[in-house]
């Protein structure tokens, strides 16, 4: 009689590691490198025992795979799985996202916060998808100020003629355009071109000056708060889609969880990153708001709003933002 060798076949799925890459052009210290820090660890935690897990996550930062869109048309094909992305770059993948940069949407935090985790923000992320994205999240970049070796900007007069760097976002140089500076848009980063003179300022959040160290080429600094910047925290759509249910959960949890955290942080951070810009020797002005929002209410018939569709999502995002003023 012959022997048969007993064939085990295991109970449970078979654990496979995946590694997946996460993308974002700016340092560590960076507001997207505690968003993406704060994923990592969630991620491969809570997939240590997930089948198709456990889940490891590569952290490539510094603009090492190239500027925001570079890094976003990555993602399209399948090269890179994940991002954290500033809002101004997606503008030009999916144009609903420019709603929310709509100048002086927001007032505050708790506007953003009731705005983008309410029914609008569920809305935009989903709009990702015909274009390849899988939308997980909005952390924080914050409300953007102007930076500029010229002059000190007291009214919106002052930005007259200034050679601004702006995101690649033709609703950012369309708002520039109006405020009456020369806008040139450049990926991220832009030290280089700030020091060399090519352009005489930029507009970013205060952490972005500081961590960026943009104050050693900037002497004047302006509180604006012309435009609110969301970072948006996405992945590769065909390779989420194929995901394991379960991991697909765990992503979307560590994600949302990670963004909550690193919006407490940046606005933690704030003040000090103020205080620390200050002591670094630049001259800081807060501008008259109200010229500049004269002249920012005609983006309300700027092209990049034209589209119906876009347009019907901005003004539903207007009413949001007002209804939710404290
Ligand atoms: O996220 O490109 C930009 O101006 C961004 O705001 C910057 O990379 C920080």
């Amino acid at each position: 009689m012959a022997v048969w060798a007993a064939v085990v076949v295991p109970a449970r799925r078979v654990l496979a590691m995946q590694r997946v890459t996460l993308a974002i052009v700016t340092t560590p210290g960076s507001a997207q490198h505690v968003t993406a820090t704060a994923f990592k660890t969630l991620v491969e935690n809570a997939t240590q025992h997930v089948p198709g897990g456990p889940l490891v996550v590569s952290i490539q930062h510094s603009a090492s795979l190239g500027d925001e869109t570079s890094i976003l048309q990555q993602i399209q094909l399948g090269a890179v799985e994940l991002g954290i992305i500033t809002s101004g770059p997606l503008e030009e993948f999916v144009p609903a996202v420019s709603v929310i940069s709509y100048p002086y949407l927001f007032a505050s935090h708790a506007q953003v916060d009731a705005v983008l985790d309410g029914p609008i923000g569920t809305e935009l992320l989903t709009r990702l998808a015909p274009v390849g994205f899988k939308g997980l999240a909005f952390s924080e970049n914050g409300f953007r100020h102007l930076t500029n070796s010229k002059r000190p900007v007291h009214t919106v007069a002052d930005v007259a003629g200034l050679k601004i760097r702006v995101m690649r976002s033709a609703m950012h140089h369309a708002l520039w355009r109006m405020l009456g500076a020369n806008p040139t848009p450049m990926g991220w980063p832009i030290y280089t071109e700030l020091a060399q003179g090519a352009v005489d300022g930029q507009e970013n959040p205060l952490w972005v000056v500081a961590e960026a160290r943009l104050h050693e080429v900037q002497r004047h600094l302006s509180l604006t708060h012309h435009v609110y910047s969301a970072h948006v925290c996405l992945g590769n759509l065909r390779w989420f889609d194929r995901l394991d249910p379960a991991l697909q959960q765990a992503v979307l949890t560590a994600m949302r969880q990670a963004a909550v955290h690193q919006r407490a942080w940046a606005r933690e951070h704030e003040a000090a990153y103020l205080d620390s810009l200050k002591a670094a020797g630049m001259q800081v002005t807060e501008p008259e708001t109200d010229g500049f929002k004269a002249r920012a209410a005609g983006m309300l018939d700027a092209p990049v709003y034209a589209d119906p569709a876009v347009h019907a999502l901005l003004l539903q995002v207007l009413d949001a933002a007002r209804a939710s003023q404290p």
